[in-house]
């Protein structure tokens, strides 16, 4: 009997060149078989990390009566999934459209910086809202920068002991989420890794990444993106995690193979069709 593909509204921004946000959100989940309902809350020319002056629309005044049109329609979500946001009023009307789909899986990615610094675009009360939002969703994945945010601590430049490891997770999840993810962490055991707890069970995850010498902006959009299609598709959290780790490994050397800019992205063009891939990916260890 036909079953229509699980629905996830994505409340991201939409920058035009750079591929993040909207750009690379959408094609992952579609390819892991996922109907992507894109609600943006802003649309820029191109991400703000490279390109000089972004032309910039802000949307915070669609975000409301758009989750009213989808009521008056009965929609259905099985997932909402937020990411960048342009004003602190969109935090508001996150918290309202997570709270119209209570049974939804709600992904918060808490997107307001990398490698110590955050974006231009987030002040510090748009800091302290995210806090608010980060509470009222079942999952979390910031990076490490975002993390040191949200616990209002100084980015920790030094490697992460284990312990220090446990202990940030722990205390996001006290915030509310039940599955934290903190990716691009520097382990004093010498991995970059990617963490993740699952605070019912209390049980800690570690998935390592192979070390290539660049950084490219939407990767947290794209890890987030798979961990989200692995959990909609029944993943546990570690295998969404293996899984997620996995892709974003092989988009960035697929890309830094080819020498590109940086600021332009990863090349998902030549990696999407890995995503139709269901093997099992269970190269995770246990924190
Ligand atoms: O990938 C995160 C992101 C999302 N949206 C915008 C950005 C960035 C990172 O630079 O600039 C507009």
């Amino acid at each position: 009997m036909y079953k229509r593909p699980q629905r996830v509204a994505a409340i991201h921004d939409l920058s035009g060149f750079g591929r993040c946000s909207l750009s690379v959100i959408l094609p992952v989940l579609s390819a892991m078989g996922m109907q992507v309902c894109p609600i943006p809350t802003a649309v820029l020319s191109t991400h703000t990390g490279g390109f000089g002056e972004v032309e910039f629309r802000d949307l915070t005044d669609y975000i409301m009566p758009t989750l009213a049109h989808y009521r008056r329609l009965g929609l259905e979500f099985e997932c909402v999934y937020s990411g960048f946001l342009g004003s602190e009023a969109q935090i508001d009307h996150c918290v309202e459209f997570f709270a119209s789909y209570p049974d939804a899986l709600s992904v918060v990615d808490p997107v307001m910086g990398d490698h110590g610094k955050p974006y231009k675009t987030y002040n510090a009360a748009m800091q302290r809202r995210m806090i608010e939002l980060a509470a009222v969703a079942d999952v979390i994945t910031p990076n490490l920068t975002e993390a040191c945010i949200l616990l209002g601590e100084p980015y920790a430049f030094e490697p992460l002991t284990q312990s220090k490891a446990k202990s940030m997770l722990v205390r996001l999840s006290e915030k509310g989420p039940h599955y934290v993810v903190i990716t691009g962490v520097n382990m004093a055991a010498g991995t970059m890794s990617n963490i993740g707890y699952d605070k019912e069970r209390g049980a800690f995850w570690c998935v390592d990444c192979d070390y290539v010498p660049v950084s490219y902006p939407g990767t947290g959009d794209i890890f987030a993106s798979v961990l989200t299609g692995g959990f909609l598709g029944g993943d546990s959290l570690p295998i969404a995690m293996a899984r997620a780790t996995q892709f974003v490994e092989t988009a960035i050397k697929t890309t830094f193979s080819y020498g590109t800019e940086t600021r332009e992205g990863v090349m998902l063009e030549r990696t999407l069709h890995l995503l139709g891939d269901k093997d099992l990916v269970a190269k995770y260890r246990i924190l």
